[in-house]
């Protein structure tokens, strides 16, 4: 049996929590490989939307496992929130989620540094949401973490104290005001572990392996997207983990011959969060449109996402990085009402044309190179087959499956669950 990959070709937000949870009935298994709780995955269904961080996007089917694999990052004290926000949907989280003793935890000094490092660097800071992701992957890549394993040794404390101790002089070194008090984030966090210890902790790649030898069928989720990868994305304007395909085998442990189908998501326009180069990005009455009609806001910050045309060079790139198989375009419904759609096929770049990503994207060298095609007026989100869909957006939609290679098989139309098209 093979695991497939869904992931992000953009700068996250692509909707991939919905996707998950629509191909969800397929699979056995829903596995996160990478990213923490910086990751809003959002999904709606029977009127309610629900946003999730750590947790894999197939908690709501009962008969789906969800796993939180090696490569995640946990915060104990979000993860208990997300579990307590469950209780109010008809399913046992409990029992259908399982964590790898070799994920990493973020305590709540990394926070902290996080906090402190962003601080420091005023003007270039990276937007970050916050959550002490990039302090927790460096503490794993200097290999200084604390692991989801660790907790259950008789020493655990004492090595919790030590990393502690040492984040607060490094803390204290950035030399900037982040007023917090550590001893109410401390016991927050104690407690927190504790009730982590409820979820059962295991060699997630053993059983994966085991899964696969009996024939489940996997998928892995991914977070964030390929263009906040942290070799492939807009460096250093990126997140601190793989989010590409390959991030997938480091993260779960799956050899590269066991991925299937890669499933890549990009919106029909793009949108990104946090600081960095964006090409495409509007700063007119159009872009105001797309966050207004596409309620554009970070799902873990809130804060308004930065929105743009598509950017078919990125796409492309993305595409290739990850291998996919097989694409999915989401809230094509956003798109209604254009009279003219614009994609960005090459870029001016210091006085050439060029069609591909180069080394640095800084709007100063980079002008984005149009093609115009006739927007669609129809509201699709009350569409269900693929016959319905308006002949405007079709020939966006094939003009694109030419560009890209690759098959577009579910075009989205809305948030929830149902508003899904198959092709
Ligand atoms: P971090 O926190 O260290 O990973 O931030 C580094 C950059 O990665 C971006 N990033 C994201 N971009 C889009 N969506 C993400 N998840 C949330 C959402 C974001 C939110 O679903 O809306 O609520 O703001 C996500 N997570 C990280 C981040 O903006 C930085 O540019
Ligand atoms: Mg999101």
């Amino acid at each position: 049996m093979s695991v497939d990959l869904l992931l992000g070709l953009q700068w996250g937000d692509e909707g991939k929590g919905k996707i998950v949870d629509v191909l969800t009935k397929g699979y056995d298994i829903i596995a996160r490989f990478q990213g923490g709780p910086n990751a809003g995955h959002t999904l709606e269904f029977d009127g309610i939307k629900h946003v999730l961080h750590t947790i894999p996007s197939g908690i709501f089917h009962p008969n789906a496992v969800n796993v939180v694999g090696n490569g995640v990052v946990i915060d104990p004290v979000i993860f208990r929130k997300e579990m307590e926000k469950l209780g109010d949907f008809p399913i046992d989280p409990y029992k259908n989620l399982l964590i790898s003793r070799k994920a990493h935890l973020i305590l709540p000094t990394h926070r902290l540094l996080d906090a402190a490092s962003e601080a420091a660097k005023g003007k270039a800071k990276i937007g970050s949401t916050l959550k002490g992701i990039g302090p927790t992957y460096m503490d794993k890549t200097g290999r200084n973490g604390l692991r989801v394993g660790d907790l259950e040794l008789p020493d655990w404390k004492e090595r919790y104290r030590a990393l502690a101790d040492k984040h607060e002089k490094m803390i204290a070194f950035y030399d900037v005001d982040i007023q917090y008090d550590l001893k109410e984030l401390e016991a927050e966090f104690l407690t927190a572990v504790e009730d982590l210890r409820k979820i059962t902790f295991i060699d997630s790649e053993q059983y994966l392996f085991d899964a696969l030898d009996s024939g489940k069928k996997i998928l892995a989720e991914g977070a964030q997207g390929s263009l906040l990868d942290i070799d492939f994305g807009t460096y250093p304007y990126v997140t601190s983990s793989n989010t590409t395909a390959a991030g997938a085998c480091t993260g779960l442990g799956i050899a590269p011959g066991t991925v299937g189908d890669v499933f890549g998501i990009f919106k029909a326009y793009t949108t990104r969060v946090g600081s960095g180069p964006f090409p495409t990005e509007l700063f007119d009455q159009d872009g105001e449109t797309m966050g207004r009609v596409g309620n554009e806001f970070g799902a873990t910050t809130g804060r308004p996402r930065r929105c743009g045309w598509l950017d078919l060079v990125a796409l492309k790139y993305a595409v290739r990085v990850n291998g996919v198989t097989r694409l999915m375009m989401m809230k094509a419904d956003v798109l209604s009402g254009f009279d003219t759609i614009k994609v960005c096929t090459g870029y001016h770049y210091k006085g050439k044309q060029i069609q591909h990503l180069p080394y640095t994207l800084e709007a100063e060298h980079l002008t984005p190179i149009y093609k115009e095609m006739p927007g669609w007026k129809e509201d699709l989100t009350k569409m269900s087959k693929a016959e319905e869909l308006p002949a405007n957006l079709l020939a966006y939609i094939t003009y694109l499956e030419e560009q890209l290679d690759t098959p577009i098989g579910i075009v989205s139309v809305g948030p929830d669950r149902t508003q899904t098209i198959h092709r």
